[in-house]
């Protein structure tokens, strides 16, 4: 088994058993690319357990989150059937390790990408948009990593909820105000604006990182912007909820 295939499988195994590992870097050093095919292996582990890929994430496209997590670039990752988890239901903290809980805009493809789009030519390809919420669990101990480790452990996606999808896909997303709240309790504020300046900016940028690193983008496939606002620990009894002006809200409770 190559070198890469042993770090896949140990984040895929982290993953499996909730618990956590060293951050890659501290032992060996590896490039961005090096990081994307790590991560490729990883998603590799899922499809072979029967998993389908459902879509992408963008990660680091606000500044509260790159400013949270110290790292200073975009980065993408991959979503698996297992991932999707339905709005108002429920999930238990221990199929987690420390997961946090970030409020996303998520697109919905109306068509297969493969060319670089910009954010005004991305909005023909948009069948619908929701507010969605997005469980992040890195599988570094402490939720420490640098870019090229994070990337590896495909940017940390655990689970996401995404609410009931808005065909008016005219919605310029300008300014809309985006919140998470806890119980009820507003947690986090943030606005469209704060993801790129504008969230068909990330959806452009989606592109662009797929096509770099062949991730495949197809029809009906989810595209989550990045967080707006810092991620939220996850924990027993809340009662977690998204949203994002202009869009319905999205919610699921957390059970042991
Ligand atoms: C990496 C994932 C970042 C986002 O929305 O920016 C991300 C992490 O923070 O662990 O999902
Ligand atoms: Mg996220």
């Amino acid at each position: 088994m190559s070198l890469n295939s042993q770090v896949a499988l140990s984040l895929h195994e982290a993953a499996l058993s909730r618990t956590p590992i060293d951050q890659l870097s501290l032992n060996q050093s590896f490039t961005l690319e090096e990081a994307y095919q790590i991560q490729h292996q990883v998603i590799q582990n899922r499809l072979d357990q029967g998993h389908k890929l459902i879509g992408v994430k963008m990660g680091f496209t606000s500044e509260a989150k790159m400013k949270q997590m110290g790292v200073n670039d975009m980065i993408i990752g991959m979503l698996t059937s297992d991932m999707l988890h339905n709005n108002g239901g429920t999930m238990s903290l221990s199929d987690f390790i420390h997961p946090r809980v970030e409020p996303e805009i998520c697109f919905i493809l109306n068509d297969d990408i493969d060319e670089v789009l910009d954010e005004h030519q991305v909005k023909d390809k948009v069948s619908g948009i929701a507010a969605a919420i997005e469980i992040i669990d890195s599988r570094y101990k402490n939720f420490k990593f640098s870019l090229s480790d994070v990337v590896a452990d495909n940017c940390s996606s655990a689970a996401l909820v995404v609410g009931i999808i808005s065909e008016d896909i005219n919605n310029a997303l300008d300014n809309n105000k985006i919140q998470l709240n806890i119980n009820g309790e507003v947690v986090e504020t943030g606005s469209s604006n704060d993801i790129l300046g504008n969230p068909w900016k990330a959806l452009s940028a989606a592109t662009r990182l797929a096509h770099q690193y062949n991730i495949p983008l197809k029809k009906g496939m989810y595209v989550m912007a990045g967080a707006a606002t810092s991620a939220y620990f996850a924990e027993v009894e809340q009662e977690i909820s998204a949203d994002v002006e202009g869009l319905e809200s999205v919610f699921f409770r957390v059970n042991q």
